[in-house]
């Protein structure tokens, strides 16, 4: 028994002449002092709970840096936000899936080029997740999906801009997304949560046992979808392993319905594991199918496979988190009040025949309370599941669990806190990688109700900042956020803030495109403002340096399709420029020694002003210029 272990079986004693809501008003007190009185009042909470290892102070004083980024989504924002913990703060956003006006995502051509033309204008970006090497963060690439259009997109660490998006062919949805921890990312697994007709060619509505889901894998490199795995059911959550043999998926609608009532008639859904060097096989033996267009192979992981494993565990189970010890997979039970531990060295045992049923491989199916979504880790052998209808966070110990399983009388629950309200995703500093250093937790809360300031029907959802460095749970920060962050992670700075550019690299291959361009028009961009005209197309080059533009006014023709290409050649930190120009719906950024672009058409006759758009300088007011549009 480690220390830490035995304070929480003495704290259990501690925590029983507690009601619930006696305990709210502990860490809600916590919370207002958060917000109002500074640490005294924190002083007052932390006494109430004499005995306790004393906490880290959350706030971080002006000037100071938080220890922590937080790598949130979106959700149908479709965009990823950049958060500091342990202060809350949100730093910028990042346009993934979604069309932004300040930075010009979805207007530039350059986002054109990433999103592609005909992109949909919104997402739903649930699962934002870090590349990894050897079960650590590396901090080159976070990888998203967006369920809404079948996409997964790949943020570049450095310069925090969205580099790649692409679509998931033969499934409509991508829900679950996680990646290869070893040897690195590596793959990224990509759920079909959707079931349809494949192909889905216009065909098939009555007939759904005929529909089907697929399990994908993208390389996180190239960017191919290296392969795919036909399942029974729909996919919902997933994980990768410690090991690099292994993903799992939860999987709900084990009935291939489509309706909700057809969804719920089973007792039982599963858990699907990927066997990936099987299926790596499989493909080089040629063992596969392509569907309708797609060059993908898609393999066969139904019922009866080699390829896969299917574990029946309680109806309609959600988030799927691997222990950072390497030695475990937790799936939330949702519908059931339990999770369901399934041990990876029990899923070897089974695929090498060891082992009779699937059902073996499960080491224990702790009892936590209602509607368990997600859990997450601390690095100590305890788990922190959310609760979504009880409204907690319970804290339990696996080991005890696992004990508890085989017969023991133990008692698991370490803790259990109230959150407000309604936790979907919670995340732990580093928990997904082997250096869960079990300080934060936090609960990403779906409801906010009466914890702010009213701002109309549409609430804010509340992201909930709690320490888990004790034996108890301890709320330290009501966060209001914009929705919806489905999912979140907490990177230590050190994996990040030495690799993230101040400003852009001349050479960088986001804007390589642009500057080939320009170097066919004969252009310097770091030097000329001039216009080229090439039949009807015309290019307006110009630089950008605080506080003019090295073209203070053009000549176009009207009908003209006109591409303006600045270029910031101010070499300060934090120096951007932006480009409007008036009544043509543009607008984007223009970093420090970046180059962006736009194309419109000039079919407005008359003088058009265009503007910078970012507080750049004393004179930024005066830093704009004219285009005339000749009828
Ligand atoms: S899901 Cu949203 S609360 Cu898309 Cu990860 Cu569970
Ligand atoms: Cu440049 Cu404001």
């Amino acid at each position: 028994m480690s220390n830490d272990d035995k304070q929480d079986s003495n704290n259990d004693d501690q925590q029983e002449g507690l009601t619930r809501r006696e305990f709210l008003g502990t860490s809600a007190l916590a919370g207002a002092a958060s917000v109002g009185l500074g640490t005294g009042v924190l002083g007052i909470s932390q006494m109430a709970r004499a005995g306790e290892t004393e906490a880290d102070n959350h706030e971080v004083a002006p000037g100071d840096l938080d220890e922590y980024y937080g790598i949130w989504s979106g959700g149908h924002s479709g965009e990823v936000r950049i958060l500091g913990l342990p202060s809350m703060r949100e730093f910028i956003r990042i346009p993934v899936f979604n069309v932004d006006c300040t930075t010009g995502w979805g207007i530039t051509n350059e986002s054109k080029r990433i999103r592609g033309e005909n992109a949909p204008l919104n997402g739903d970006l649930h699962h934002p997740h870090m590349s990894m090497t050897d079960g650590h963060y590396d901090g080159r690439y976070i990888f998203a999906n967006d369920k809404a259009n079948g996409r997964i997109a790949r943020i570049r660490c450095d310069i925090m801009k969205t580099d790649r998006i692409i679509k998931i062919p033969n499934v409509p949805a991508i829900h679950g997304l996680r990646v290869q921890r070893v040897p690195k990312t590596g793959y990224v697994f990509c759920n079909g949560e959707f079931r349809v007709p494949l192909p889905n060619d216009g065909h098939n509505l009555d007939d759904p046992e005929k529909y089907q889901s697929l399990f994908t894998a993208v390389d996180g490199d190239t960017m191919e979808v290296a392969w795919q795995v036909l399942v029974d059911g729909n996919l919902d959550n997933n994980d990768g392993d410690y090991s690099g043999k292994y993903a799992a998926s939860t999987c709900y609608n084990s009935e291939n319905a489509v309706t909700l009532s057809g969804f719920m008639h089973n007792e039982r859904d599963w858990v699907v594991v990927f066997n990936i060097a099987r299926i790596e096989a499989a493909v080089k033996a040629g063992n596969y199918k392509t569907i309708g267009d797609s060059k993908v192979p898609v393999v066969d992981g139904r019922h009866g496979s080699r390829l896969t494993l299917y574990i029946p565990v309680p109806k309609s189970p959600h988030g799927c988190n691997a222990t950072p010890d390497g030695k475990y997979v937790v799936a939330a039970g949702k519908l059931s009040p339990t999770c369901t531990v399934i041990s990876w060295d029990k899923v070897d045992k089974w695929f090498a025949g060891k082992l009779k049923k699937p059902r073996d491989t499960v080491v224990a199916e702790p009892e936590l309370g209602l509607g368990p979504l997600h859990t997450a880790f601390d690095g100590r052998g305890n788990a922190y599941t959310t609760l979504f209808i009880d409204s907690q966070s319970v804290k339990w110990n696996i080991a005890d669990a696992i004990r508890a399983y085989q017969g023991e009388k133990v008692n698991y629950i370490r803790d259990k806190m109230d959150v407000q309200y309604q936790p979907g995703h919670n995340h732990s500093s580093m928990g997904e990688t082997r250096d869960a250093d079990g300080k934060w937790l936090v609960s990403l809360n779906k409801f906010a109700k009466d914890r702010f300031l009213p701002v109309g029907p549409l609430h804010p959802d509340n992201d909930q900042l709690i320490d888990i460095s004790g034996k108890r749970q301890k709320l330290v920060h009501d966060g209001a956020v914009f929705s919806e962050p489905h999912d979140g992670i907490i990177v230590h700075r050190s994996k990040l803030m030495n690799k993230t550019l101040k400003i852009w690299d001349r050479k960088d291959p986001f804007f390589a495109e642009t500057v080939a361009m320009a170097r066919k028009d004969g252009i310097t961009l770091e030097s000329d403002s001039k216009v080229i005209r090439d039949g009807k197309r015309v290019r307006v080059y110009m630089t950008s340096s605080a506080p003019v533009f090295g073209l203070t006014s053009f000549k176009v023709k009207r009908g003209d399709e006109v591409t303006v290409v600045v270029t910031n050649i101010d070499k300060i930190e934090d120096l951007t420029h932006g480009f409007c120009l008036t009544g043509h719906g543009v607008n984007m950024e223009i970093g420090p020694q970046a180059t962006s672009s736009v194309t419109f058409i000039a079919d407005q006759p008359g003088v058009h002003w265009y503007y910078c758009t970012w507080f750049c300088h004393a004179l930024h007011l005066e830093m704009r210029g004219r285009m005339l549009v000749e009828a």
